[in-house]
């Protein structure tokens, strides 16, 4: 992979400890962060300590030509378009799609790396629940060097921006890159933070969107995030595609999308692919919707170990335009202030409602 050799390359980022995630507010809205959140300089990604620790290792991850690299900010659309990239790459297997787990078909890079270490111990989970994060997260979910020597075609998910990856990634791999708008992700990212134990966010959506749009959630800030990848989007290695078209138009963006592999799918392919990557189907497979999990050879779900929150759903809405259910008018106006700051001076717009919907 890299650690041991001698072609090592340093990560320039450098992590600091953001001192007003230790505030009693902050603490307040998002109990589980115990030990804050860190910033890099000079790109101030926000991330959390255990994944500072690890930047460089996953940085020095070597890329290989078959590799596909699934790009994304938090709630963009990840797992939908990882799993249409998987079937794919690999022909429309949707035999081996329905035995295992995505998330075993295709590793999120840096998910053992970015949990708040303390979490389990501090919440005192019963022993059975620790175990069985520990099994979900720890070693069903691949740590580098598991991924470093899995067998190739390799579909990697990661939310880290581009200049976090290898930087051989582009000219070496291919990389999907989805963007979505950022009024439906506020929302999505909202809900998710209450959904998942790691986050557990106590707060409302106001707060909650302050907080997004002042860089102090994992993953901020969203418009570098997207904008280093729209201006690579005409390089060769890298298809970037907007949630917003998948949903106007699936089956004409996984065509895009074959293309691009260097695929070509029949027309029977293509009518069960976008059949089985529509909402109302996806949200209903287990091997994509993180709601049943295999733990210790027992088929449990992720709501009854404690990973999710017992309402609430992974592949929740899959709308575009949801936001209108949720902002009031002057949250709205905020958030319009904010994107028309950070979007002067690109050409980079987004769709925020479609009118017709499935
Ligand atoms: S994560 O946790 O960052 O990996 O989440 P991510 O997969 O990027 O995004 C989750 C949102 O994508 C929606 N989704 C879909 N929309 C339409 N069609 C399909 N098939 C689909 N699959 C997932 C999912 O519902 C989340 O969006 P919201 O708005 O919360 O519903």
């Amino acid at each position: 992979m890299s650690g041991a050799d001698n072609q090592r390359l340093p990560l320039k980022e450098k992590f600091e400890l953001m001192p007003e995630t230790l505030g009693s507010q902050f603490r307040n809205d998002f109990p589980p962060y115990i030990d804050g959140l860190v910033k890099s300089f000079p790109n101030q990604y926000v991330t959390t300590p255990e994944f500072a620790k690890k930047a460089e290792d996953v940085y020095n991850l070597n890329p290989r030509p078959d590799d596909v690299y699934i790009s994304t900010f938090p709630k963009c659309g990840t797992t939908w378009v990882q799993e249409l990239v998987w079937m794919v790459v690999n022909d429309c297997d949707f035999e081996k799609g329905k035995k295992e787990q995505l998330s075993i078909r295709s590793p999120f890079l840096e998910m053992n790396y970015m949990l708040p270490i303390k979490l389990a111990e501090t919440f005192e989970m019963e022993e059975i629940c620790r175990k069985a994060i520990s099994l979900v997260l720890g070693d069903r979910l691949r740590d580098l060097k598991q991924i470093d020597q899995m067998a190739g075609p390799r579909i990697i998910k990661s939310h880290l921006p581009l200049y976090l990856l290898n930087p051989q990634v582009l000219s070496t791999s291919k990389v999907v890159y989805v963007a979505r708008n950022p009024k439906d992700v506020i929302v999505s990212y909202y809900h998710f933070h209450q959904l998942l134990q790691f986050h557990q966010y106590v707060s409302n959506l106001d707060t909650f969107a302050e907080n997004f749009m002042t860089d102090r959630v994992y993953s901020a800030p969203f418009f570098p995030h997207l904008l280093d990848a729209w201006n690579k989007r005409h390089h060769p290695n890298l298809h970037f595609v907007f949630y917003e078209d998948l949903k106007r138009n699936l089956r004409g963006e996984i065509v895009k999308i074959s293309q691009f592999l260097g695929k070509k799918l029949s027309d029977d392919q293509l009518t069960k692919l976008t059949e089985h990557l529509r909402f109302d189907n996806f949200a209903k497979n287990k091997m994509v919707n993180y709601e049943k999990q295999e733990v210790a050879g027992l088929e449990t779900i992720g709501k009854e170990i404690g990973l999710m929150n017992i309402s609430g759903h992974f592949i929740r809405k899959g709308k575009t335009g949801d936001w209108k259910n949720h902002f009031s008018p002057e949250l709205n106006e905020r958030i319009d202030e904010w994107m028309w700051k950070n979007l002067e001076g690109t050409d980079l717009r987004f769709i925020t409602e479609l009118e017709q919907q499935d």
